[in-house]
């Protein structure tokens, strides 16, 4: 049967489109973090034109190759989180990993969450939060209880769309742009709207400000929507720059050392990673050329004149500062993702009370995200990664106070914990520390033909230019990135449970509630490895000389990705 409906993966890539002008509108800062971000992506294709004779991308393809977000939502109740599940499933989105922000120490939040994406090549992503009531003492727990179960954040109209979805199937465009409508005009929007002040008021005192941004307010609204970019650290340092907290010599400096490292480190590999629509071949194509004398300084200093432009004259606009640190793996070591923020800002909100009355005030909660991500580790690699995390936070710990003042050392003091991580794709293969995806090239193939390879290793048989390879990308979030990320824009590190005894929350309690498993992306991302390296085994007539068991593995790990 050929029903009529709506492609999801364009209804997502609609829904977010329309996310973004909601929000846009909403947050003008978010707008102009948008073209801060484009400023410095061109800057950054400039250099990319020199370095690979041949690369440019159109305006176009640049809006569209940055065009992926990533959002986050905070919800109250139970109910309302397997609804959020159901709406996102209308879009193709799953939910993948559980992250239990309450058991992360200091830096502990009263929230599970699990975050909604395509499984295969998304380009956009939710974080979703769910307040976790039995955190608290009962008296607290009962007054955030009674005010939520007060609140309907989904219309009648969505509701039926939910059932109409699921009976059928899929949706008709009609009702697709329907359900797209009811996102950016009711669940995910910010009223400015709350309720119960006394209770706001109460749970800020109490160290508690996630819960007052969730139990307070009448809607799910977006608190950041992420976009990504090029060069973390050449956007971080201009929207530095942009807010006041930079001035464009030292600017103009710090961009000269970030291009110097683009420079460095942009090779064929930072393209694959970055440039969805490039082939393998136009990637090949590009010829290797070095830059003249100057142009990292020109460039730096285009830029700078670019962004002291009155449209980008950001310290016009009410804002509460850059984040100090960035999240992730030093600027150096491309695995998983790093992420920073300019801070959240302090908008007027007005409660209406239940009497009537009405107590005019404001809430800090919605912040601005970038991102910039890199190749998913395995779970050796994920290992390596929090051990270097934990000393590099303890590294920059050790400096105190210097290490806002002083940016250089406090670079340096994160990044020397992350030496053991190697820098460069060949080698975090080699070390089994992140997944890849093979394929056998006409010239492997043709070798092939004549006669046995010299070699079953895929690394070794990439050199002689019989395999290409490139690195998968990280396609989730870090739970202590994430709660930096809380703890920076709540103005509060953590939080301690309140309950007499902090309850334990499992990912199996989290299923419950969203009344479906929760897609482990590790199983993908090893299928994903594990499917290349047998076709490219196949390919290269090499099936029969693997070592033995290994092709049994590698097809297990394939079935596994295949499993619901
Ligand atoms: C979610 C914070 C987590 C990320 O990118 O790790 C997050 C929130 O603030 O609600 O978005
Ligand atoms: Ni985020």
């Amino acid at each position: 049967m050929n029903a009529p409906f709506a492609d999801r993966l364009e209804m997502q890539h609609r829904l977010f489109a329309e996310l973004s002008r909601m929000f846009g509108q909403e947050v003008p800062l978010y707008d102009k973090s948008l073209l801060v971000n484009r400023v410095c992506n061109e800057t950054v294709c400039a250099l990319l034109g020199g370095r690979h004779r041949g690369f440019a991308l159109t305006a176009a393809q640049l809006e569209k190759s940055s065009g992926e977000r990533h959002g986050a939502i905070r919800i109250g109740k139970p109910e309302e989180y397997r609804r959020i599940a159901r709406f996102f499933a209308a879009f193709a989105m799953e939910p993948h990993n559980y992250y239990d922000m309450t058991a992360l120490g200091p830096k502990s939040q009263p929230i599970v969450a699990t975050a909604y994406r395509s499984r295969l090549n998304p380009d956009h992503r939710i974080f979703c939060s769910l307040l976790m009531t039995d955190y608290f003492d009962p008296a607290t727990r009962g007054r955030i209880e009674a005010l939520l179960a007060t609140r309907e954040v989904f219309s009648p109209v969505a509701l039926a769309l939910l059932d109409k979805n699921e009976r059928q199937g899929g949706l008709d465009w009609d009702d697709a742009n329907q359900l797209i409508r009811e996102g950016v005009t009711r669940i995910f929007k910010w009223t400015g709207r709350a309720r119960d002040h006394q209770l706001y008021q109460d749970l800020c005192a109490a160290g508690f400000k996630i819960a007052a941004d969730i139990a307070c307010f009448e809607t799910h609204h977006l608190n950041h929507l992420t976009p990504n970019t090029l060069w973390l650290d050449l956007y971080t340092a201009a929207m530095k720059h942009c807010l006041g907290e930079m001035d464009a010599a030292a600017f103009r400096q710090r961009a000269e050392v970030i291009l110097r490292r683009l420079d460095e480190r942009a090779d064929r590999d930072y393209l694959r990673l970055h440039f969805k629509h490039l082939t393998d071949a136009a990637i090949a194509a590009y010829q290797p050329a070095v830059l003249p004398t100057g142009e990292i300084a020109r460039l730096a200093g285009e830029l700078t004149e670019r962004l002291g432009q009155p449209d980008l004259a950001l310290t016009k606009l009410k804002h509460s500062g850059f984040k100090d640190f960035t999240e992730g793996p030093s600027e150096d070591t491309p695995v998983l993702l790093r992420q920073d923020a300019y801070k959240a800002l302090t908008e007027p909100v007005q409660f209406v009370q239940a009497d009537g009355s009405r107590v005019d005030t404001v809430h800090t909660a919605r912040f601005g995200e970038i991102e910039h991500r890199f190749y998913a580790t395995t779970a050796a690699g994920r290992e390596l990664y929090d051990r270097c995390l934990t000393a590099a936070d303890a590294a920059r710990d050790a400096l105190g106070p210097a290490a806002k003042k002083d940016a250089a050392a406090s670079e340096q003091a994160y990044a020397r914990p992350f030496a053991p991580f190697p820098k460069q794709l060949a080698a975090l293969l080699a070390g089994g520390l992140v997944y890849g995806r093979y394929q056998a090239t006409a010239a492997g193939r043709a070798a092939a033909q004549t006669g046995p390879l010299p070699s079953t290793d895929l690394m070794e048989l990439a050199q002689l230019g019989y395999v290409t390879v490139e690195g998968l990308r990280y396609e989730d979030f870090l739970p202590v990135s994430a709660a930096g990320i809380f703890a920076s824009n709540l103005s509060q590190y953590g939080t301690k449970s309140t309950a007499a005894q902090k309850p334990v929350y499992t990912q199996a309690q989290l299923e419950a509630i969203l009344g479906r498993r929760i897609v482990d992306p590790n199983v993908t991302y090893a299928g994903l490895d594990a499917e290349s390296r047998l076709a490219a085994y196949a390919a290269l007539g090499l099936t029969g000389r693997l070592p033995p068991g290994e092709k049994a593995r590698l097809e297990q790990a394939v079935a596994l990705m295949a499993k619901p």
